[in-house]
């Protein structure tokens, strides 16, 4: 059924200059990859206390590091989907496109999105929690543990429960949320903070919030236009229009 944007909403979009979509796991839903909190989330089996966060990982390092290759192996099977696409695709459109996300998975990335702030990090990249040199996927394995040449640990560079997300990163994010026209918020339930702190910066300088989502979130209530349905389905629609 063909979406309909209503005249607002579609003046809005044209005349906007600069755009910023705000994602989080339900924008990778149609890629195959698991959200965390849906119906067949993946905090539902595993609790994100028990292994998303640092004391877990020094208490089972090899749980927590295989936990996260699995997911690796999982994205590495899936592509960037129509809504990942079509953002990319905008960057040609209008003169500032922004991705500002909570998803670990690259997706954005190998979409062709140029200008992505990973709040929580990137699940490509890994560091040693000693001495912080960087590694890519080619970590040393001694006994089925992620090394370091000099010995320490090796962990994914991913914002754990509890941990500071990147200042530069999310600073850099909240300055552009402040200066966008229009502020997308693309399957997030918006409940994970201080990420979701950026959606009301966007809304208090004046950004027109249009959420995209295929249920009614926390922040249904604060957003100019909610858009139900899938992601991957949904933006197509919307930018056909424009
Ligand atoms: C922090 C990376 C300061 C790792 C993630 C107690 C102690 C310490 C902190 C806290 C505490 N209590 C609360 C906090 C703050 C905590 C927090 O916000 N907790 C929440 C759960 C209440 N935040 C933190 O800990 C942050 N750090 O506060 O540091 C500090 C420092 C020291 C001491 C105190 C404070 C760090 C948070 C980052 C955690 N890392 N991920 C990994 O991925 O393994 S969070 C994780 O949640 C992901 O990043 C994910 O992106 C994020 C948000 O979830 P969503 O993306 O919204 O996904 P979700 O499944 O929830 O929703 C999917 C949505 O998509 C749904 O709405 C669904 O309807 C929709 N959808 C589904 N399919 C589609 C769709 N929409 C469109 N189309 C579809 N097809
Ligand atoms: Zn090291």
């Amino acid at each position: 059924m063909e979406l309909l944007i209503d005249d607002k909403t579609k003046q809005i979009l044209k005349k906007a200059k600069s755009i910023v979509f705000f994602t989080g796991a339900g924008i990778s839903a149609e890629s195959g990859i698991p959200t965390f909190r849906g119906k067949d989330g993946i905090w539902n089996k595993l609790k994100p206390e028990e292994l998303a966060n640092f004391n877990a990982f020094l208490k089972n390092p090899k749980l927590v590091w295989e936990w996260y290759q699995h997911r690796k192996e999982i994205i590495h099977k899936c592509q960037p989907n129509p809504a990942h696409k079509i953002i990319a695709e905008l960057q040609n459109k209008y003169e500032k496109v922004s991705v500002v996300t909570q998803n670990i998975d690259n997706l954005h990335r190998r979409a062709g999105s140029k200008s992505v702030y990973e709040l929580h990090g990137n699940i490509e990249r890994n560091y040693c929690i000693d001495c912080k040199k960087e590694y890519g996927n080619n970590v040393p394995l001694i006994d089925g543990l992620p090394k370091c040449d000099c010995g320490g640990l090796v962990r994914p560079d991913v914002v754990w429960f509890g941990e500071y997300l990147p200042q530069n990163v999310f600073t850099s994010a909240e300055e552009i949320a402040k200066k966008s026209d229009v502020f997308f918020i693309v399957g997030t339930t918006g409940i994970v903070y201080p990420a979701a702190s950026i959606i009301y910066l966007a809304k208090n300088k004046g950004s027109y919030l249009i959420e995209v989502n295929i249920d009614e979130t926390d922040i249904s209530i604060s957003v100019d236009q909610s858009f139900f349905g899938k992601a991957g389905e949904v933006l197509p629609q919307i930018f056909s229009q424009i």
